[in-house]
């Protein structure tokens, strides 16, 4: 009898000012397998690649992330170059992204599926602190 096949999906993200676009893509994530692992941008990412602290730091982002009910595992993303070690590291079958980076990650096809999520319209980390610092 052959054993039963576990799909492992990964996906990753800054996660900052944690919203409902967040978590949609998450939930859409995990419904694409059997395992969620998710990779958090680590402070010092964030700040090589948006020129900017996050609001929340990422032992904060990394705990609300991993507190999440389809989310098994939560690891530091350190760098953007390292996707395809942490793809073979935790034996990925699925790497889930939002549209906003459609085609960016496909030259990983040969070692997992890549699977582009449309976004939640209207809303964003930057939106949310737009809102908050306008007072409205
Ligand atoms: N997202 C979404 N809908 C929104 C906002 C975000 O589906 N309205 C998705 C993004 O497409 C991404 C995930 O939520 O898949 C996390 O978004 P960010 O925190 O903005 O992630 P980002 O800074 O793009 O980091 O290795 C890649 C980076 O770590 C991705």
């Amino acid at each position: 009898m052959s054993s039963p096949v576990s799909l492992t999906v990964i996906t990753f993200g800054t996660f900052d000012v944690f919203h409902v676009g967040h978590l949609r893509v998450i939930e859409r994530a995990a419904a694409l397998g059997d395992r969620l692992v998710v990779g958090v941008s680590a402070d010092e990412l964030n700040l090589r690649k948006k020129g900017r602290e996050p609001v929340f730091s990422q032992d904060e982002r990394l705990a609300i992330v991993a507190a999440l009910k389809p989310v098994d595992e939560v690891f530091v993303e350190e760098s953007l170059e390292l996707k395809r070690d942490y793809i073979l590291k935790y034996g990925a079958d699925v790497l889930v992204m939002g549209d906003d980076w459609a085609g960016r990650f496909d030259e990983f096809e040969d070692v997992c599926k890549v699977v582009y999520l449309p976004r939640t319209p209207a809303i964003s980390t930057t939106a949310v602190i737009e809102k908050i610092s306008a007072g409205s």
